[in-house]
């Protein structure tokens, strides 16, 4: 590889030097990493949320004298945990020579959280014997400690698998970087209200942005694209989360 150029920039206009805060340059490292070292591909695909959406704010006019707030990413990671026990490939990390798979018997999903010193990803544990409530409370707990640098650091170990949702900011797609030694990541965008087809007419829909990232090592386009699939049909009627 070429060294990396060493510029002047001040010759070409009025610059200013921001050393990166600790949890950047420890976030940069993995993120070089991963990127170096990781195939990664990006499936991406489109959930009918507009059920899920109703039952949601349904759920928080009854809960919000509670003070809990079931938000989208709780149902995702709730989804995401019941099919990482159907797709056990996706619950799994690669040794460093990459010709061992450990398969992984829990299942702890970890979720990027913007904070004022940079990204960071607490984890969730146990989601498969948690109901969305207590996983809904667990990310507020945790993305409130996150936000106030109060996360220890076994808040942030553990996960077997990540979700990337930027749907509260924007965007219609993006392609997120999987988490070694992690192989897989879902990245969420904004959901919005398209017309659909129902072989009839066209009805209006939320429809949610899906992209899967994952090391092409370990899993396989198909098993990729069957994993959206699945992941879109269960949060298109989430009484499958029952199967
Ligand atoms: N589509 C449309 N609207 C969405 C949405 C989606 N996919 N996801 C959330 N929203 C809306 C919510 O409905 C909510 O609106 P109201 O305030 O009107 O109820 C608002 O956006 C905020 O959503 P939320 O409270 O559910 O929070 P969140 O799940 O969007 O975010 C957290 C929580 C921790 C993920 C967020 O604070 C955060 O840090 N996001 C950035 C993650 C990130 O940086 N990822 C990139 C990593 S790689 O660099």
């Amino acid at each position: 590889l070429l060294p990396w150029p060493r510029i002047d920039f001040s010759k070409f206009g009025d610059v200013e030097e921001q050393p990166l805060q600790r949890i950047r340059n420890i976030a940069s490292a993995h993120l070089s990493r991963s990127w170096a070292f990781i195939p990664h591909v990006t499936q991406h695909d489109e959930a009918d949320v507009t059920d899920l959406e109703d039952l949601r704010l349904q759920l928080n006019r009854d809960l919000v004298k509670d003070g809990t707030k079931l938000t989208l990413l709780a149902f995702l990671i709730k989804a995401c945990g019941c099919l990482l026990k159907r797709f056990p490939r996706f619950n799994a990390s690669l040794d460093e020579r990459g010709d061992m798979l450990t398969l992984k018997k829990y299942c702890h999903i970890g979720f990027a959280a913007e904070t004022p010193q940079g990204l960071v990803v607490p984890v969730v544990r146990d989601v498969a014997k948690k109901g969305i409530v207590e996983i809904a409370q667990e990310v507020a707990a945790l993305a409130a400690r996150a936000r106030a640098s109060q996360l220890a650091p076994n808040d942030m170990q553990g996960g077997c698998f990540s979700i990337s949702s930027l749907g509260g900011i924007g965007g219609s797609a993006f392609t997120p970087m999987v988490n070694a030694p992690e192989v897989a990541i879902l990245g969420v965008s904004r959901s919005s209200v398209q017309p659909v087809w129902d072989g009839v007419a066209f009805q209006p829909r939320r429809l949610l942005p899906l992209s899967l990232s994952y090391d092409h090592r370990v899993i396989d386009g198909a098993a990729a694209a069957r994993f959206t699939t699945e992941l879109a049909r269960l949060l298109g009627d989430f009484r499958r989360a029952l199967l």
